[in-house]
C-alpha cells in the first residue's frame, strides 16, 4: 500500500510541479514573445541601426579624439627626432641641469646646461640604462653604452663606445654650456639612446682605460622623447 501511495504520489506531485511551473515558463516567455511581436522585421532592423551607430559612432569619436589628444598613432609623426633628459643631482652633489638632443643632417645635436659643477671638464657620457634608483651614487645607470662593445675613447676616436660623448667644461661658476654633435649617437635605430641615461662625472674624461677615469657621478638623467618642432 504505502509503495502504491508513493508511487501514485510521485507523479501526483510531478504533475503539480509541473502546473506550477507551466505559468511561470508562460510568464518568461512572454516578454520575449511580447517584443518579437511588437517588432516587425523592419522595426527590430531599425531598432537596432539605432542602438548600435551611436555606439559605433561614438567610440570612433573617441577614439579620433585620443588619436589627436594623446595618441598620435603616424609611424612617421612619432619617429623621435628630438629628445630631452632632466639631470638630478647624485647624492649631495647638488649637480643639476637640462640636454636637449635633436636629430640634424650632421648627427644628433646636444645642447643644454648644467649647474653646480666644480670649474674645468667633466666626463659626459650616455649609459647602457634609464634608471636613477641608485640615487646616491648612480650605479642604476649601469656602464657606458656600448652596444657594439669597443673600447673606451674620445669620441672622435675609431674605437669608442657609442656612449662616449667626451667632456664638458664648466666656467669659473660651475655653470657648462653643453653645445656639441654627434654622429655615432642617434634616436632611433640600433645606436638610439632613447630610455638611456646622460650621466655627468665630477671628474674629466682622459679617454684612458675602460670609462676614462672620469671619477664619481654627480648627475644623472633620463632621456625621453621630445615634441618635434
Ligand atoms: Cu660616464
Ligand atoms: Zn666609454
Amino acid at each position: 500500500m504505502r509503495t502504491n501511495q508513493s508511487h501514485t504520489a510521485v507523479p501526483a506531485l510531478a504533475a503539480l510541479a509541473l502546473a506550477a511551473l507551466a505559468p511561470l515558463a508562460l510568464l518568461g516567455c512572454k516578454p520575449a514573445t511580447d517584443a518579437r511581436a511588437a517588432g516587425s522585421p523592419r522595426g527590430a532592423a531599425t531598432q537596432e541601426t539605432d542602438e548600435a551607430d551611436p555606439r559605433t559612432n561614438q567610440a570612433t569619436t573617441n577614439r579620433a579624439t585620443a588619436n589627436q589628444d594623446e595618441a598620435n598613432q603616424n609611424p612617421e609623426e612619432n619617429a623621435a627626432t628630438r629628445a630631452v633628459a632632466i639631470l638630478r643631482a647624485v647624492g649631495d652633489s647638488g649637480v643639476t641641469g637640462s640636454i636637449h638632443f635633436e636629430t640634424t643632417e650632421d648627427g644628433l645635436r646636444i645642447t643644454g646646461d648644467v649647474r653646480g659643477l666644480e670649474p674645468g671638464e667633466h666626463g659626459f657620457h650616455i649609459h647602457q640604462f634609464g634608471d636613477l634608483t641608485a640615487t646616491e651614487d648612480g650605479t642604476s645607470a649601469g656602464g657606458h653604452f656600448a652596444p657594439e662593445g669597443h673600447d673606451h675613447g674620445a669620441p672622435d676616436a675609431d674605437q669608442r663606445h657609442v656612449g662616449d660623448l667626451g667632456n664638458i667644461e664648466a666656467d669659473g661658476s660651475g655653470n657648462a654650456a653643453v653645445d656639441k654633435v654627434d654622429d655615432v649617437v642617434a634616436l632611433t635605430g640600433p645606436h638610439s639612446i632613447l630610455g638611456r641615461a646622460v650621466v655627468v662625472h665630477a671628474g674629466k674624461d682622459t679617454f684612458q682605460g675602460k670609462s676614462g677615469e672620469a671619477g664619481d657621478r654627480v648627475a644623472f638623467g633620463v632621456i625621453g622623447i621630445a615634441e618635434a618642432d
